[in-house]
């Protein structure tokens, strides 16, 4: 039902039913497309704030990407119709729209193409979609084959979703010349003052056909007729109409008919995306379809291609072999494959918070390191020379700041020196600590020494009494919002994270022969993790904040948001949990928040609004962050398990990111494991029907610190200034594992295995052993052949 191919190049899942939702998504420089098993599409391009061109068939709110998105019939979508104009029988490909039950199905997820093979009634369509490397359009192959013992007269009729585009002009038409379909809009606007920005926009729609059509249908009510979306009049008509559509909702429909003798097959390609005009729509047929390479490719293939090797671009730094072949499958060809699409698209955004920007560059020093270089030089020049760092980074000049930008979050200093750490571990580049930098409000120009050290002050100083940090409307969790705005509230994991940012800052400063710093703020970490215990711990566990009344909350006296996770996995990263605390805690956590699906944000979820917490208890219970397994917090606990050496605790928690192994709990989750969604529903002690539910939204923050549990935890990979510490922690039951790890130019194939004899860890490096684990002066170029001998 549900496998990688042989090769690994593919997930397959072979039923439109079983999980409904599960899904692929693509990416390119512009663009992003989201596409569901069953033929729905939600894609966006950049112009640059985030566009749609197949837009839902009314009025739709401009937000960023939802979880758990709702499919309907009228979803936009991808499909093709098939009528035997001998018996009229209809059915479509995939699934959608005319759902009839196929006789075999594979909807097979690829790294640069998604594709489907649907079998009904001797027929077989193959729909293929991939991507151009830069341009936001959609290519698509169709491909139908007679299957059946005799010849076959059929109509097929490749059907793209157009929708409402604009209630101040729409339109669309069959076009001949470019044997396209283009429909036109008008982005609605009132201010003359964007006229100038409108009339720039792509907002026209094309569908391009290599082969012309035999028909058409342009105008979405007139195709649908009384027969509706699932057996539209127009195609149980002998030929579509060929209509227009004249300020009515357009649609995208052609005819092709044709006749096959068994085995025959025939193909068809489609370009489907936003245009400005045209001149353009002609130049991208003309590029696609009329031109050939000296090998004679055209312009369609070479486009797949391009794209395909862009994609490969995104290598991780590690591949594996272990005793659990789906962790295998995952680490190897799709965790880095979804860091690279944060860091290459911020998540198609033009102003990503800051926090967000900070951490998917994380990521990115696992792939193109100099990126993530860039992006904190960029994020740098836009702090305030208060130390402040702003609430979201501008990308571009003409980005407009977002709805949650305007919130004021006190955490967005803190990501600084954790983020960095990974980029100085993998690159060992200091220099960019000496790299020169302006100031949002200043015109002075410092080191980005200087900027860090800055935002660390303006964390020392943003704090009450007792040495608490303010919270303001938010911290790493958004919608927390009622905490702290009155300007008293604190909040607990923020000065948790205080004090774990204090200490990775001194590690840096130490490193880069900053010695005072480095001792100054070993003891801010010291100080703070005092406060943090004299006021926040409640017996078992850290509470998560004290209000802005003076009301601790996550707190053993709490009915609801008794405990949350995040301060407890990082007063274990701050060192504020001693031993004692720390088998406390991680009693507590196993007790409330640990579930068959990972460990929960809090637990239990809040029923009714809390107005001295804020909106967070008025997500529904168990979604988001009121109490789902939010991936991206039980990361960071799952971090933290592997900084203090709970090397069991910390894989299994990490295990239950990946839906499966068993049938039960993927068709519980709903979702293929090809990448982490941000959550999967919670609350399993009050709802247990809905818990384990993916969120199937594939923007997150999660992935990066999953990297870093393997690199710094699991495989024990991780890079040092003298060069790279090897310290696995496998779980007790695994015998070895194999990794091959890429590090400073130089390659590393480590085999890691259990021997009788062995006390503890042995590291041996093309045959001497290093006494401290840690391989010095890696050269660039080199292979490197390490065994690591682990007691049995
Ligand atoms: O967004 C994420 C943020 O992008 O929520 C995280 C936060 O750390 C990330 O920076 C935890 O709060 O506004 C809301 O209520 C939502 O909670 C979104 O902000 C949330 C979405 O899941 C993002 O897609």
């Amino acid at each position: 039902m549900i496998r990688a191919t042989d090769d690994n190049e593919y997930y397959e899942l072979t039923s439109p039913t079983l999980l409904p939702k599960a899904s692929g998504f693509l990416w390119n420089e512009k663009m992003m497309i989201h596409m569901n098993c069953r033929g729905y599409a939600v894609a966006q391009f950049m112009q640059p704030e985030p566009a749609k061109y197949s837009h839902a068939p009314n009025l739709e709110a401009k937000t960023f990407m939802q979880p758990e998105q709702p499919y309907y019939a009228h979803h936009p979508g991808r499909f093709v119709y098939v009528k035997d104009e001998e018996s009229g029988e209809i059915f479509s490909a995939p699934y959608e729209p005319v759902r009839v039950p196929t006789d075999r199905y594979t909807f097979a997820v690829g790294k640069s193409r998604i594709v489907w093979r649907v079998e009904l009634k001797g027929i077989l369509i193959e729909m293929s979609l991939s991507l151009p490397k830069e341009e936001p359009m959609e290519l698509w192959r169709i491909k139908v084959k007679n299957l059946s013992q005799k010849s076959r007269k059929l109509s097929i009729y490749p059907y793209f979703t157009v929708g409402y585009m604009s209630w101040m002009n729409q339109s669309g038409l069959y076009r001949e010349d470019l044997q396209a379909i283009v429909c036109s809009s008008v982005t609605p606007y009132q201010k003359y003052q964007d006229y100038d920005k409108i009339k720039e926009f792509s907002d026209k729609t094309f569908l391009i056909a290599e082969r012309a059509p035999l028909a058409w249908e342009v105008n979405q009510e007139a195709f649908e007729g009384e027969g509706g979306i699932m057996m539209p009049s127009a195609i149980q008509c002998e030929e579509l109409a060929k209509g227009d559509a004249l300020y009515e909702t357009p649609t995208a429909v052609m005819q092709y008919r044709i006749e096959l003798e068994p085995d025959e097959e025939e193909g068809y390609r489609f370009a489907f995306g936003p245009a400005q005009d045209e001149e353009q729509i002609a130049r991208i047929r003309g590029s696609l379809f009329l031109s050939q390479n000296a090998a004679g490719e055209d312009g369609f293939t070479l486009a797949e291609r391009e794209y395909d090797a862009y994609i490969r671009e995104g290598k991780g730094c590690i591949e594996i072999s272990t005793p659990d072949r789906d962790l295998d499958n995952f680490v190897n060809h799709w965790l880095p494959r979804q860091m690279y699409y944060h860091g290459i698209t911020n998540r198609l955004t033009t102003d990503p918070q800051t926090r967000n920007l900070l951490q998917d560059h994380m990521g990115m020093s696992y792939i193109k390191p100099q990126t993530t270089r860039e992006a904190f030089l960029l994020a740098l020049s836009q702090q305030n020379a208060s130390g402040a760092m702003p609430d979201g980074i501008i990308l571009h000049k003409d980005a407009e700041l977002k709805y949650i930008n305007q919130v004021p979050h006190t955490d967005h200093c803190v990501w600084l020196p954790i983020c960095l750490s990974t980029y100085l571990d993998e690159t060992n580049d200091y220099t960019i600590l000496e790299e020169q930098v302006p100031y949002a409000d200043d015109f002075k120009t410092e080191s980005v020494y200087e900027h860090i050290h800055r935002a660390m002050h303006w964390l020392m100083n943003d704090r009450d009494e007792r040495g608490l940090n303010f919270i303001k409307q938010g911290d790493w969790c958004d919608p927390m919002n009622m905490v702290g705005y009155k300007g008293k509230g604190v909040s607990g994991w923020l000065t948790i994270a205080t004090a774990y940012a204090f200490r990775v800052w001194s590690e840096i400063c130490e490193n880069s022969g900053r010695t005072e710093a480095a001792k100054a703020f070993r003891m801010a970490a010291e100080e703070t993790n005092e406060a943090v215990n004299k006021h926040l711990w409640d017996g078992d566990w850290y509470a998560r904040g004290i209000t802005d009344e003076g009301v601790a909350f996550g707190i053993s006296a709490d009915r609801e948001g008794r405990i949350f996770i995040n301060p407890q996995g990082w007063s274990m990263l701050s060192g504020a949990a001693d031993e004692e605390k720390r088998a406390r805690l991680i009693r507590a956590v196993e007790e409330q928040l640990e579930t068959p699906y990972g460990v929960e944000k809090l637990a239990p979820s809040y029923t009714s609004m809390r107005e001295d917490v804020g909106r967070v208890t008025q997500k529904h219970p168990g979604s988001a962050e009121n109490g789902a397994v939010y991936n991206h917090a039980a990361a960071f606990y799952i971090y933290a398990l592997y900084v203090v050496g709970e090397k069991d605790r910390a894989y299994r928690l990490l295990r239950k990111m990946l839906p499966g192994p068993s049938l039960e709990d993927i068709i519980q989750r709903g979702q293929l494991p090809i990448f982490i969604p941000n959550y999967y529903r919670g609350a399993y002690r009050q709802f247990p029907r809905t818990a384990g539910r993916s969120s199937h939204l594939f923007n997150t923050g999660t992935v990066p610190w999953v990297y870093r549990c393997l690199i710094d935890g699991l495989f024990g990979v991780q890079g040092t200034p003298e060069g790279i510490r090897i310290e696995p922690q496998l779980p007790s039951d695994w015998k070895g594992a194999i990794v091959k790890r890429d590090f400073r130019g130089a390659r590393l194939h480590i085999e890691i295995k259990r021997e009788i004899g062995v006390n503890s860890a042995e590291v041996y490096v093309d045959g001497t052993r290093l006494e401290d684990g840690i391989l010095r002066d890696v050269q660039s170029g080199t292979e490197y052949h390490v065994v690591v001998k682990i007691p049995e």
